[in-house]
């Protein structure tokens, strides 16, 4: 899996717009994977727009994760899930669904990154690496240091949130993140398609 850009798509940030319409600009733009997220919509429609994801993953050959809902992952042939501390257990979820099925788990901290790697985790959501208005629960900043920590104590890819814009998206990188992954930035843009573009360029420079 190339974690490079990674979009997690939120409706609540942007009315009048859609997972959907965010995952293909996205894609457009160069994001290598999709995390749908949505904490408010009923099964049914979750299914729907999440198999629309996938075929629109497929046509750019990208990642596609659901946030939270292993049950619509599985149904909608997303490649994985992705949870955080509060969520399904990993030590519950892993056995059932062995690779290539992707479990990501969220971890603000080394000792969260090496329970979750010894548990079978695929990669790690380390965060918020700045802080964000986007997710109110999401703690405080744990900065890119905690990268460094992270990275010298495991060898799953790290993927990178909170806070992260084009303005330090080198800094990320070069603290030694797999890959970045990006809402408010992306996704409140005037053209989600070229802000995303731009991150892409950098992150592959
Ligand atoms: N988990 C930790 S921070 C965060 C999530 C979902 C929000 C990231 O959003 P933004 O707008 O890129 O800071
Ligand atoms: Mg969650």
């Amino acid at each position: 899996m190339d974690y490079g850009l990674y979009i997690i798509t939120d409706d609540d940030l942007t009315p009048g717009s859609s997972h959907v319409r965010i995952a293909q600009d996205a894609l457009i733009g160069g994001a290598r994977i999709i995390q749908l997220r949505d904490k408010k919509r009923s099964g049914a429609e979750l299914y729907a727009i999440a198999k629309e994801i996938r075929n629109l993953c497929n046509m750019y050959n990208a990642g596609f994760i659901v946030n939270d809902r292993v049950d619509i992952a599985l149904l909608s042939g997303a490649d994985g899930v992705h949870l955080g501390q509060d969520d399904l257990p990993l030590t519950v979820v892993r056995p059932l669904f062995p690779p290539p099925f992707i479990i990501g788990i969220s971890v603000g901290s080394v000792d969260e990154a090496v329970l979750a790697e010894e548990g079978g985790a695929d990669y790690l959501g380390v965060g918020p690496i700045f802080s964000t208005e986007t997710k109110k629960d999401a703690g405080s900043a744990v900065g890119t240091e905690m990268i460094r920590k992270i990275r010298e104590n495991v060898a799953i890819p790290i993927v990178a949130i909170g806070g992260i814009k084009l303005s330090n998206t080198r800094e990320v990188i070069a603290a030694g993140a797999d890959g970045i992954a990006v809402i408010s930035a992306v996704i409140c843009s005037p053209d989600i398609s070229v802000a995303a573009k731009k991150f892409a360029d950098l992150i592959n420079r």
